[in-house]
């Protein structure tokens, strides 16, 4: 079980001027940050504390019952803020390509579309939680939402990119402006780091 937040590969306002550095920093130091200690402090004594996070997400039902709440809501919010995080990055106006590329013409007919079609799912997800593109056993593609700190893990798929759309996300620079977050933020997600998680 991790012990820390992965490090981010980049300094709280290299997200600038889509994301702020004052957002990036309460949602990392606080928000993610929290999500751990309280993880932490759910598995701690239990047969849970030397398994990876992302083995116990895979499957819910051998938590114990008297954790499971908790565990899966923290360790969701852990898991998922680790994989938002890991496919952002300083923008650089890169689109995808090779593999990925190919998957997203396959799944959506093209990037633009896949675009549009990720955007209205984030917007149509009512409440807090999340849109993700997913990979299936098969190897296709798939967009989908959950929510709270639900993962894509639970129902056995391989999430490549992560949207919080929990308001914490975005609300100091955009309040409920939530389609402006979602077209700015697409300026910083990170193609390469995306390609890497496919499976
Ligand atoms: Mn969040």
């Amino acid at each position: 079980m991790i012990k820390e937040l992965p490090k981010l590969n980049y300094a709280f306002d290299d997200l600038e001027p889509y994301i702020d550095a004052q957002t990036v920093e309460v949602h990392y130091t606080k928000h993610h940050q929290t999500y751990l200690d309280k993880l932490t402090v759910a598995i701690t004594g239990t047969s849970l504390e030397n398994l990876e996070l992302e083995d116990i997400l895979k499957s819910p039902n051998s938590i114990e019952e008297n954790i499971r709440t908790a565990v899966l809501n923290n360790g969701g919010g852990v898991y998922n803020h680790n994989l938002f995080w890991s496919v952002v990055g300083p923008a650089e106006g890169k689109t995808p390509e090779g593999e990925l590329l190919e998957k997203i013409n396959e799944g959506f007919g093209s990037f633009d579309t896949f675009k549009e079609q990720f955007t209205q799912s984030a917007l149509s997800l009512f409440g807090s939680g999340w849109t993700w593109l997913v990979q299936e056993k098969d190897g296709k593609l798939k967009i989908i939402n959950t929510q709270n700190q639900a993962t894509p893990l639970a129902e056995g798929y391989k999430p490549l990119l992560a949207l919080d759309v929990w308001e914490h996300a975005y609300y100091l620079k955009y309040q409920n402006r939530r389609a402006d977050y979602i077209t700015n933020w697409w300026n910083v997600v990170n193609w390469d780091n995306v390609s890497k998680k496919l499976a």
